[in-house]
């Protein structure tokens, strides 16, 4: 993973711009590129302007939010204006009146948009589906997410002594005190979970040859473990799969680094003896390379799916603006996030509100995959290996960690003068490798 210095206090830039931080959505959201966009130049324009195709036409039309009225509210934000009726019906604790223009709105927008967008899939106008997720996905799999009240890790901050929320993922706090971001890894460390319904349906969109990719901000590693290849994911936070230290980035072995975590120890680089960390990307940290996919993916895009995200944090959150405007958007979500807040939503925008697994099988349902989708679970969970994983990985590490401790402190101790001379060239091949590449790097940022 390449690494700039961390720009914390950086305004988040408009995508596809490549310098970007982690930030939450009280920020100034960057506009939408696409709203002034000619609306004909995507697939759907197109389609549209010939009007000759009346499914399509009809299907346009109903595009729609459903759950609005029983779901009115949004997480954590602040009021955007007083005919918001998100907004309104939160500040008031009430629901809209019928006649008032925010119920109009919701109305107008009517239901089905999830069986419009299933209609789109079937009548095959949608091979190129690009999912955004976040750790609403994961939630069904016993990991919490970040900003659910009561459950959400930000929630339970107490235990980790810190002074606020985001201190945990803040590269300079960690820096001083590894301790609360270790204490969180161990929770998070792949091994305890498994991925549920959610995942497998993103690996049926494969399967059919539909995905083009997936973007996650997830760390959980549940994406790849239900078999979504390589080539299709991009992990935008990094993952635990590597492990490297937080200062000169050397890399050092991830299971070591876990095992020494899950120890309660401090896994020490073996170069510079500063703290190493598992390739999680932090607030002031560049995301990976690999997240340039988007540059190519979000414009090609013909639908576009949010999952389980509050779309919060940058530059992932304005992704999502960087479709075609006439390219569908389905927000699946327990409530409404980033463009999604706005009353009346944008054409073609869709939200389906509630509990994201009751209703990914309902899209399942409407799409006719269900019974697919539950047996690829049963074929991939019931594999012997899988089942074995984390047992053949513990044992694997019980059986090594005794050398494990010995051999890294020897490694440490071991520093002769010529090892040194070769770190001194493995670093300044590194500085100079991150000076020709800083002006495409991304970091992540929080506001
Ligand atoms: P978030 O800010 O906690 O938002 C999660 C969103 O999902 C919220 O809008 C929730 O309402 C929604 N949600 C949660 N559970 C459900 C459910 N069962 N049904 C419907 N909606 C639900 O998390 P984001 O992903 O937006 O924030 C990005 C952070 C979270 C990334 O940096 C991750 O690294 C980080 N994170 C990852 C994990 C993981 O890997 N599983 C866990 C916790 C945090």
């Amino acid at each position: 993973m390449n690494r700039s210095r961390a720009s914390w206090n950086k305004k988040a830039p408009q995508p596809p711009v490549t310098r970007m931080t982690r930030s939450s959505s009280s920020q100034t959201r960057p506009t939408d590129p696409t709203e002034n966009q000619d609306s004909g130049t995507g697939p759907y324009g197109k389609q549209r302007r010939k009007q000759t195709d009346s499914a399509l036409a009809q299907d346009l039309s109903q595009m729609s939010v459903s759950g609005l009225d029983a779901l009115p509210t949004s997480e954590g934000k602040m009021s955007k204006g007083s005919c918001d009726p998100v907004q309104a019906g939160q500040s008031s604790g009430s629901t809209s009146s019928p006649g008032s223009p925010s119920a109009l709105s919701a109305k107008s927008s009517s239901r089905g948009g999830l069986a419009s967008v299933a209609r789109l899939v079937k009548l095959g106008r949608c091979k190129n589906v690009v999912v955004v997720a976040g750790a609403g996905i994961s939630t069904a799999s016993g990991i919490p997410d970040f900003r659910t009240p009561g459950t959400g890790l930000y929630a339970n901050m107490e235990k980790y002594n810190i002074p606020y929320p985001e201190a945990i993922f803040n590269i300079d706090y960690f820096s001083n005190d590894p301790q609360p971001f270790f204490s969180l890894a161990k929770a998070l460390y792949p091994g305890s979970h498994r991925p549920n319904y959610i995942h497998y349906f993103i690996r049926m969109l494969h399967h059919k040859g539909l995905l083009l990719r997936m973007y996650t901000q997830n760390i959980d590693g549940l994406e790849k473990l239900c078999g979504i290849p390589d080539d299709k994911l991009v992990e935008a936070h990094g993952s635990f799969a590597k492990a490297s230290c937080h200062l000169c980035y050397t890399a050092y072995p991830a299971e070591e680094a876990k095992h020494a975590i899950m120890n309660d120890n401090v896994p020490i680089c073996t170069f510079c003896a500063a703290t190493v960390k598992p390739d999680v990307v932090f607030f002031g940290e560049d995301l990976p390379q690999k997240y340039f996919l988007h540059t190519k993916d979000f414009p090609k895009a013909d639908l576009l799916i949010i999952m389980g995200t509050s779309l919060q944090i940058e530059p992932f959150a304005s992704l999502v603006n960087t479709v075609h405007s006439t390219v569908p958007r389905l927000l699946l979500n327990r409530h409404a996030v980033g463009p999604f807040e706005k009353v009346p939503l944008r054409r073609g925008d869709h939200m389906e509100l509630g509990d994201l697994e009751d209703t990914v099988r309902r899209f399942a349902e409407m799409l006719g995959w269900n019974d697919e989708i539950e047996e690829l679970m049963r074929s991939q969970e019931t594999l012997p290996w899988v089942s074995k994983w984390t047992d053949i990985l513990s044992e694997q590490r019980s059986s090594r960690a005794s050398s494990w401790d010995g051999d890294i402190q020897a490694q440490t101790r071991r520093s002769t003068s010529s090892q040194q001379r070769q770190r001194g060239d493995r670093l300044r091949d590194r500085q100079q490798e991150l000076c020709i590449i800083q002006p495409e790097q991304l970091t992540l940022h929080v506001s």
